[in-house]
This record gives C-alpha cells, structure tokens and sequence, in this order.
C-alpha cells in the first residue's frame, strides 16, 4: 500500500498525505465546516454544493480499459489500458498541487464475507468532501487492510479532481476520464468530484470492477439491484427480493418500502440496500446476495412522507446526512428540494438554490426554475433506515428467493407477470428497459434499454455477461422464480397511473413469493405467469375494477406494433432479421395486430418457438435443457417470441 501511495503522490503532488478512516469523521466535519466546504444544516446533518459543471455521472467519458480487445462491449466503450493509463496518469501530473491527498482504505462488503478478497480497496482522493461521503458510503479504516491475505490484493482507487472550471465538460475538449482498468483492478478518475466520478468504493468498484472481477473469477454477479425481505408474521416465512430497475423506475422507493397499512400486522418488510447487490452461490446450493455498501446516496428529488416516509426518517434529526445540491436557507438552515412539499417555501428570505444564488433575487424569467438540482442527493449511513434487517451485515449474506425487474412504462407491460423458466428470467433482464420522455426528438414514450439496469458500469462484453449470468443462476439448486413488475401503467384515455404504486406495490410481490411457494396458480400467458384478480391481496385498497382488469392483462399487439415501429429509430437499434433471415415483423404475434378479433394462442407462439429453435434442438422440452451451454444458447431464442410481443425488438441483435 505505502507503494501504491507513493507511487501516486509522485504523479498528483499534493502538499500532505493523510490516512483516513472512520473515527476521523468528526474531525473532517469540523475541518470542513471551518474552510466552508460544508454548510450546517437545521437537523444537524450538513449541506455541500458542487461546482455547477459537476453534476452527475458522465457516461460518455467513462471507459473500461483492459489489455485485450476481445474485451469490448457495447456499452462500455472499452479502450486499451496502456493508452488510458498514460493519458489519465498524464492528466494527473501535478494535479493536486496545494491540496491534501486522502487516503482512504475501505471495504465494499460486510466483513466476513465470502467475497471480501474482492471487496477490499484504497481510494486515494484530493477532496475532503469525497472522503466524507465515502465514510458514509463504505466501511472505511485501515483495519480492512490489514486482514488481506493478499498483501497487494486491492483495488487502486485513484480519484484526482482537476480544474473544474476549466475541463470543458461537455465540449468537444472535454478533458474528464473516468477510467476502470479493469484487469490491473486499478481505477483512475480525473475531472470531478461528485457522485459515482468521485466515491470510487460504490460505482466504479461495487459495479464495474466488480462485475469484471466477479466474471473473471466465476464466482459472482455484481448488479445494480435493489435488496429486501419480506416476512410472513403468521407463517415465520422470510423472504429476499432483489432486483434491477433503470433510473426513474422508484428502485430506492422500493427497497425502503413498508407494508400497506391494511396488511401491516401481517407483513413486515425489511431493507436491506436500495443500489447494489452481490450475487452468488453458497455451500449449500442457493442464491445469496449482500449489499456491499455502507450508506445510501439517494436522490432528494420528490422524496417526502409520501413517496418514501422511509428515507425522510433516514435523513432527519440525528442522522449527520450531507446533502448536496438541494437549496438551502441561510438563515434558518432548512434545506428543500422539488417534491419535498406540494409548494416551496412560501417566504423566500434566505433561500438559496442550488446555485448558491438568492431565490428571491431571480429575475422573472428564472423565477420558475427548480431551487434543487435534478440530480441532488442525500447521503447517510444504512443504520439511520428505520427498518433496516438486522441481519443486513450478516457474512453469510441472505437467501435469495426471487429477481425482479422492472421499468417505467404506460401500456406494454403488467402490474406483474412471473417467470419461472431462467433462461427467461435472465433474457427478461437482459432486454431491460425504461420509457424516455424525448419529446422533442420524437421518441416520446420509446424504451431505452439497459440490460439488468447496468447499461452504464457493463464492464465485459453483452454476451459474456448473459453466459456468466445463466452459468451461476444455473448452479442454484433451489432457483430464484424471476419477475417483470410495472406500476406505471396509464389509463390511455386520460393518462392516470392505474396503480397507486408506492406501499400498494407490495402487493403484487407478496402475490409471487404466494405462487414461489404454491399457494397461488396465477394465469399462464405467453409471457409469463399474471395473477388472477382473486389472488392478489387487495385489504385497504379502493381499486376500479376496470382499472384492475387492465392492470392485469397484457395487450401483446401493442408491444409488437411498438416494437416495429421503433426499429431503427432508437439510438443503437438495429433491424434484426432472425436466424430464419425472417425479420421479426413476420412473426404470427403481429398477426393479432393486424386482426384484433383473433386471440393469439399459447399453442401458435409454442410453434413459432420450435420453428426458431435452433437445428437439432427439436423435440426437446425446452424448459428441461439437458446442459447449461445448451441453455444459453438457446435463451435468445426460446425467450425472443415472447419478449418481442412485449417490448423487445431491435435489441435481439445483440446478445
Ligand atoms: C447512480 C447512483 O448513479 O446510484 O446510479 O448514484
Ligand atoms: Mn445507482
């Protein structure tokens, strides 16, 4: 370590190294505090601004480089190593000059975990602010160091902040790298210092290193899932669900959720992480999964009692949050952000936005523009969530019993429909996608895809990544049932949500941890199993019948009329023609579409499956594969007529 340090400091040359950990905490506030980096807040957390051309994560200047070409995917804009270190080592000379180099040994995973060797990292950073989040983020101190087995076994987390007024963000000299380089287990960030660019413990290891590191080994899945248990108080049945969900799809919300009023003496639900869980299998043949942070990084946006009573008590009084980019008020320090309340303060006196520019001084033209950033966020620890399992730290990591997905959409998708053969599940994941409101390109309502929500931290490539899923999925003994959740379906006439979402959605999981274990049958459709109105528990809850009705049917012509047109209009499609060298508007699914009086029936897609099997595959149950590789091979195609009835289209190409 002390030569990694040293080898660092050479390059940045900061004035003094510090060594971090989390007893330091209180005294960085207050050195924090003094030097204005940090403001006080009215509940005692803290209050932080970025500067305004550091927002958000970059996904165009982030790369995954490795020494082998073959390691290029779609989506993570591989580069060579040795061309990404020299330019980003380049960038860092002397970069840190005058600034004070923190370094941060932490650990992205409960200790004792099976999967601490590849949990372990140092975050070297020039930003004290960056050092307070990461405290907050990741178990940090040096005694997670000082158990390696591998002395030299952890991750190089580099994280230089640069100039910020003068990086050209977004320009064609755009001078940001954010760079994994993923077979030295080395990550080099140069060019912000907010969020998953800046705290390189969560993203740019719990992520991407992670997920290159668990393909590498076999031994793991990284995902941006969302984890937490359900348990049955009249039966003693626990229950994990874990699960991915593309950005504005209420991940966070769901993962902190609590029961319905009505069915709360009967079900408590627990939390366990709302961003990223590590998958893998145990001695004893299940599926488990850890959440390897330490904290919560949410989004302020729209947070409130409604929405998600469980992080407002995660933020409030007592917890020492550090908010960044909401508005605050300097006299009272309150700080809001958009959603918080129905209206804004009413008295402006003190409000600052997120700018740092007085509320009330804005001119007529500004005056309706949002006080918080979009993208501002809230940062505490796990243990302020009131309903954190206790077992959330366990080693051995819980059981998991189910794997959702689930995106944004209006009419293409259920409230829920399961999935019980794998291959499925993981294809239903893997064609993952959310609606894009891009109204002015003319795409309003289209899906933009994100494969097992993990679009932006895909650090191999696409088909490697489905392989690695089926092969560790196909280890499980007892496999996880996996399913497709929508609460976002609108009433087409007048556009309402038909769901009222947030607790309610409860019920719909509780409906499949029912059909998990046999107590529910649902209704088999060609896209998985839906419930029946009568099973889903629906105590408390004034529903339209009408609107329930919709809720649980799926208009298959819909989804393919979708999916034709959108071909070859979304960014990255690609008309795909099939193996047959059929294009897909061919299928009999459309034929519905076509003539909405015929009914499209189990046994014509059945056909239509055996007739895109691939040769010398026929006759053989396709939901008893007699090996994994065959499996694999065939998922694309046992699972693309169902998928393209549904949302999929162009993407088949790639996998
Ligand atoms: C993200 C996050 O950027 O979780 O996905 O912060
Ligand atoms: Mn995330």
């Amino acid at each position: 370590m002390r030569e990694y340090v040293r080898h660092w400091a050479h390059v940045t040359r900061p004035d003094r190294i510090e060594v971090v950990s989390a007893a330091d905490d209180a005294r960085l506030i207050r050195e924090s505090l003094a030097a204005g980096e940090i403001l006080p807040t009215s509940d005692g957390g803290y209050y932080a601004r970025s500067h305004r051309k550091d927002t958000a994560r970059s996904e165009e200047r982030t790369v995954v480089a490795t020494s082998d070409p073959a390691d290029k995917g779609v989506y993570n804009n591989w580069r060579p190593a040795a061309e990404m270190t020299a330019t980003v080592t380049g960038l860092m000379r002397g970069a840190s000059v005058g600034k004070t180099m923190y370094v941060v040994p932490y650990l992205m995973a409960p200790p004792g975990s099976p999967l601490a060797r590849y949990a372990v990292g140092v975050e070297l950073t020039d930003h004290r602010t960056v050092a307070l989040h990461m405290i907050r983020m990741a178990r940090v101190g040096i005694e997670h160091i000082d158990g390696l087995g591998e002395p030299a076994g952890f991750v190089r987390a580099v994280h230089v902040t640069g100039d910020l007024e003068n990086l050209g963000q977004g320009t064609a000299h755009d001078r940001r790298h954010f760079v994994t380089v993923a077979d030295e287990r080395t990550i080099l960030h140069y060019g912000s210092s907010y969020g998953g660019n800046a705290l390189l413990g969560k993203i740019a290891h719990g992520l991407r290193q992670a997920s290159y590191d668990g393909w590498a080994s076999g031994a793991f899945l990284a995902e941006q899932f969302m984890l937490l248990g359900i348990t049955d108080r009249q039966t003693g049945r626990k229950h994990h669900i874990c699960g991915g969900f593309p950005s504005a799809s209420g991940k966070t919300n769901l993962a902190m959720t609590l029961a319905p009023d009505a069915l709360g003496d009967r079900y408590h639900v627990e939390f366990y992480g709302d961003d990223i869980t590590w998958l893998w299998v145990g001695d004893d043949g299940r599926l488990y999964g850890m959440n390897p942070e330490f904290g919560v990084f949410g989004v302020a946006k729209d947070t409130n009692a409604a929405t998600n009573p469980t992080a407002l008590a995660a933020i409030g009084p007592g917890t020492e949050t550090l908010f960044t980019n909401v508005a605050y008020n300097t006299k009272t320090s309150e700080v809001w952000w958009e959603g918080k309340t129905e209206q804004p303060p009413a008295d402006l006196d003190g409000w600052l936005d997120w700018t740092g520019e007085p509320v009330a001084e804005r001119s007529p033209e500004r005056r309706g523009d949002p006080w918080a950033h979009p993208n501002s966020r809230f940062t505490t620890t796990l243990s302020n969530v009131p309903n954190l399992a206790a077992d959330y730290a366990a080693p051995s990591g819980v059981p998991i019993d189910a794997i959702i997905f689930g995106g944004r959409t209006r009419d293409r998708e259920p409230l829920i429909r399961a999935i019980t053969d794998v291959a499925e599940g993981v294809y239903d994941g893997l064609t993952l996608g959310a609606e894009a409101t891009f109204a002015a390109e003319g795409v309003d309502g289209m899906l933009r895809y994100d494969p097992m929500s993990m679009r932006p931290f895909m650090s191999y490539p696409e088909g490697r990544y489905a392989e690695h899923w089926l092969r560790i999925i196909g280890q499980v003994t007892e496999k996880p049932i996996f399913a497709h959740v929508n609460w976002f379906q609108r009433d087409p006439e007048d556009g309402r949500f038909l769901w009222p979402g947030y607790r309610d959605n409860l019920r719909a999981l509780l409906w499949l941890m029912r059909l998990r274990d046999g107590e529910v049958r649902g209704v088999p459709s060609p896209v998985g199993v839906l419930p029946a109105k009568s099973e889903l528990l629906l105590d408390g809850l004034r529903i339209d019948e009408a609107d329930l009705d919709r809720l649980l049917t799926i208009d298959l012509s819909a989804g393919v009329r979708r999916s034709i047109s959108a071909r070859g209009t979304w960014p990255g499609s690609k008309v795909c023609p099939r193996r047959s060298g059929r294009p897909t508007t061919a299928s009999p699914l459309t034929w519905k579409a076509a003539r909405p009086d015929r009914k499209v029936g189990h046994r014509r897609v059945a056909a239509e499956v055996a007739a895109r099997r691939p040769p010398g595959t026929e006759g053989r149950d396709r939901r008893q594969p007699s090996n994994l590789r065959e499996r694999a091979r065939r998922a694309p195609v046992a699972a693309s007529a169902v998928r393209s009835a549904s949302s999929s289209a162009g993407i088949l190409g790639r996998w």
